[in-house]
């Protein structure tokens, strides 16, 4: 079989599932999750969304592989709503460029959101500087009509794309997520450091939110927090886990 066939296979067999990361503030406390997909492949076991997604792009199967995603996330903040020590927590989910561009998108979003009854303003929508490098008034539109049911953006891999930066401020987005790339060497790369200032700073300028991914060490995330960066993600807190193996 080859790997499309086995695409279509994982979907109608359900071998998806949602690998969550936790999203953490200046004091350690969890303040949201990422979700991430896994593919549990009959024979080779876990592969990773670099192996699939692209050919889950080039098929158009991202679509339905990226609703189920989204149903799925809604799910889980819709059960979290009920457990007060959870119901705070917001949930951040990829979003391909292919997925966001089809014309249902905004519809797919509500869809789930009105399907599991999950509070929208805890939904975070991850996009990357790709999806606005072209059609700025269709990504607009559809920004603007999410972000009007209380649905936010976060700008995901931001510093590693090619768009411009104008668009910072047309568009409803809430968050920039720093690159893992500049944050892995940022104690001895003084350009990484001073890119992750950057960010930091026009971050802090726009009023945006901004958050650091993938840091693994304290010394890291103490020198993120000196430089006014004060919500991270990275395997210091938690490694990506199945929802059961999540504890805040
Ligand atoms: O977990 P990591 O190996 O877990 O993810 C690798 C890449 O796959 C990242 O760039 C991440 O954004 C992407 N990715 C993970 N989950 C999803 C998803 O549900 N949809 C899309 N489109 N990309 C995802
Ligand atoms: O591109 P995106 O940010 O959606 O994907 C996040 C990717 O980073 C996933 O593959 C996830 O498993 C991985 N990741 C998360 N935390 C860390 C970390 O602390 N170190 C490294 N090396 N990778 C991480
Ligand atoms: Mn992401
Ligand atoms: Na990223």
């Amino acid at each position: 079989a080859t790997i499309i066939s086995d695409l279509y296979a994982a979907i109608l067999g359900q071998q998806f599932v949602l690998f969550y990361q936790k999203q953490v503030d200046h004091l350690e406390q969890c303040i949201g999750v990422e979700v991430l997909l896994r593919w549990i492949h009959p024979e080779k076991g876990m592969v990773s969304p670099l192996q699939f997604i692209p050919l889950a792009e080039e098929t158009g199967l991202i679509v339905p592989i990226g609703e189920w995603v989204l149903q799925e996330a809604c799910a889980t903040l819709a059960k979290w709503s009920l457990e007060s020590e959870k119901q705070h927590l917001s949930i951040a989910v990829n979003i391909s460029v292919v997925q966001f561009s089809k014309d249902n998108f905004v519809q797919s979003v509500f869809n789930a959101l009105e399907i599991s009854g999950a509070n929208p303003q805890l939904l975070k929508l991850e996009i990357t500087e790709t999806l606005l490098a072209n059609n700025i008034p269709d990504v607009k539109a559809k920004m603007k009509e999410l972000q009007q049911h209380g649905v936010t953006f976060s700008i995901d891999d931001f510093g590693t794309g090619y768009s411009s930066l104008s668009y910072l401020k047309q568009l409803p987005i809430n968050q920039l997520k720093i690159d893992q790339g500049f944050i892995r060497d940022i104690i001895n790369s003084s350009n990484d450091k001073a890119i992750a200032q950057a960010v930091i700073t026009l971050a802090d300028s726009m009023e945006l939110q901004v958050i650091a991914e993938g840091v693994e060490t304290e010394a890291q995330r103490a020198l993120l927090q000196s430089m006014g960066c004060n919500t991270y993600q990275g395997y210091l807190f938690g490694k990506p886990c199945r929802i059961e193996e999540l504890h805040f």
